[in-house]
């Protein structure tokens, strides 16, 4: 059932709850070149011909390297209370190994500081895609010691912001780092080998619980380690069996490769079955599981739209239409027999529907899947064709109307026993959507490319408004 636009009743949050944005390091920062920073993957693939819309990279992005002081007043003058933005490994550890480029440490060092006197509660994500090349040179995530030089990485940054950061994510939606980047080849480092895809997603998860016990060792107990997917809601067309098990087996694909061995230390069988062809795990060490398993503080989950799935024959001559770009190989290894189905109602500028009833039942499951693990939404948020008016001003009533089903969402999920302790919006402002470029604005603040100004849209005003005052605003509120 469709969330009311506005329901009759105010909805309100508990006070603590947290009113954040969210970003990350390539999509935002430019200064690709500067401190002594290194390329990531990213770097290289989005100056490879072909892989990006119109060959977009992220060299100068939307500048917050250099203006991140302007972009925290910005986010204070809103009346946000939270902010999570993602460090960029090579800024910190330029070949991915050795010692730290305390240059690449001291900006974000300014940058928490300067959240920090302004009451914005910092979170920081160690991971959102940008792997140094060097460690991609040597073989990526699917190469077992990439875990190790990532808990590496981990205990630098811990030691180094962990007395003033108390929210930490290791990785941001490995699901995209390893089946984006290694089966379908959309992202970086854009390689297209199954297997190599399932080694990957391993890895991640070894390097996810390496890194989370080199952060416990290096910073006060006090703080709190997480991690973010973008887990789906997969919802089979029919109630076929044959439409249940590719429902299953995509779910074992998107949600249980990580959260098996993250939550409950084990991957599903059935995902095993599924990729039998593919792989044989052998790469799962004795010890890995254990090593995964880390007890967590708290979990963050990513929410944008269900995915509609249903069994098909092997016909693969068409698009798939599972919104995660255009490849001839897909980005779910083992179901060839699984068919993508566009999901009904309003779509965003990326063809996402809209569907705020899925982030309910993203929470609840989660609610099940880890009782008593506070849970945060860590993304959520559109992309639209904004423009400014004549006057300057942008005018985005899609926008809010989109985060006020969501947040209403996540409000109706507090009410049915969920534990969700804070919403971060997605995104601060416009920025490089990866292989989209900069065509897709997901800013509640936009970006005038030309010359970088910013201007809040109305969703900014909006949410600014929600974020002060705990109760959501009217959808016509900001208008
Ligand atoms: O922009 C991305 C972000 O980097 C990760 N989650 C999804 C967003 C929208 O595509």
């Amino acid at each position: 059932m469709p969330e009311p636009a506005t329901p009759a009743t105010p909805v309100t949050f508990p006070p603590a709850f947290l009113w954040g944005a969210a970003t990350s390091a390539y999509q935002i920062e430019g200064a690709v070149r500067e401190g002594g920073r290194t390329p990531s993957i990213w770097d290289t693939f989005s100056h490879t011909p072909g892989k990006t819309a119109g060959g977009e990279h992220g060299d100068i992005a939307v500048d917050h390297y250099h203006r991140y002081r302007d972009d925290v007043a910005m986010m204070a003058d809103l009346g946000l209370n939270a902010y999570r933005f993602s460090i960029s490994w090579s800024r910190v550890q330029p070949t991915g190994r050795g010692p730290a480029v305390q240059v690449g440490l001291d900006f974000y060092r300014r940058l928490v500081d300067e959240l920090l006197a302004v009451g914005i509660k910092p979170a920081v994500t160690l991971y959102h895609w940008d792997l140094p090349q060097e460690l991609e040179d040597a073989g990526g995530w699917p190469e077992r010691d990439t875990a190790y030089r990532f808990a590496e990485y981990a205990q630098i940054v811990g030691e180094a912001l962990g007395d003033r950061v108390e929210q930490w994510i290791t990785l941001n939606e490995p699901w995209c780092s390893a089946f984006l980047g290694y089966a379908s080849g959309v992202h970086a480092p854009g390689r297209t080998d199954p297997a190599a895809s399932l080694k990957a997603a391993h890895h991640l998860n070894l390097a996810h619980g390496l890194a989370t016990s080199a952060l416990r060792s290096a910073m006060p107990a006090r703080n709190s380690v997480a991690l973010s997917l973008n887990s789906s809601v997969v919802r089979p067309v029919s109630q076929d069996p044959a439409d249940l098990a590719a429902a299953r087996k995509i779910d074992d694909l998107a949600n249980g490769v990580f959260h098996g061995p993250i939550l409950h230390g084990a991957y599903p069988e059935s995902l095993f079955a599924a990729t039998e062809l593919i792989t044989d795990w052998s790469y799962v060490e004795d010890g890995d599981l254990r090593a995964i398993n880390q007890p967590l503080d708290a979990l963050g989950l990513n929410y944008y739209t269900p995915a509609l799935v249903s069994a098909a024959d092997n016909d693969l001559s068409g698009p798939r239409a599972d919104g995660h770009g255009a490849s001839a190989f897909s980005p779910w290894p083992g179901a060839d027999d699984v068919a993508f189905h566009q999901t009904p109602g309003e779509r965003t500028e990326m063809g996402w529907s809209i569907d705020p009833t899925g982030l309910h039942e993203l929470i609840m499951r989660y609610t099940r899947e880890a009782p008593g693990l506070p849970l945060y939404i860590t993304e959520n948020g559109a992309a639209y064709d904004d423009k400014p008016d004549p006057d300057g001003r942008v005018h985005d009533p899609e926008r809010i109307s989109y985060l006020h089903g969501h947040l209403a969402a996540v409000r109706r999920a507090v009410s049915d026993g969920a534990d969700v302790r804070g919403y971060y919006l997605w995104s601060l402002m416009d920025n490089f959507e990866w292989a989209y470029g900069y065509e897709k604005r997901f800013g509640a603040v936009y970006v005038d490319y030309a010359t970088l100004a910013r201007t809040p849209k109305s969703s900014a005003l909006w949410y600014g408004q929600a974020a002060r005052t705990g109760t959501l605003p009217p959808v016509a509120a900001a208008e």
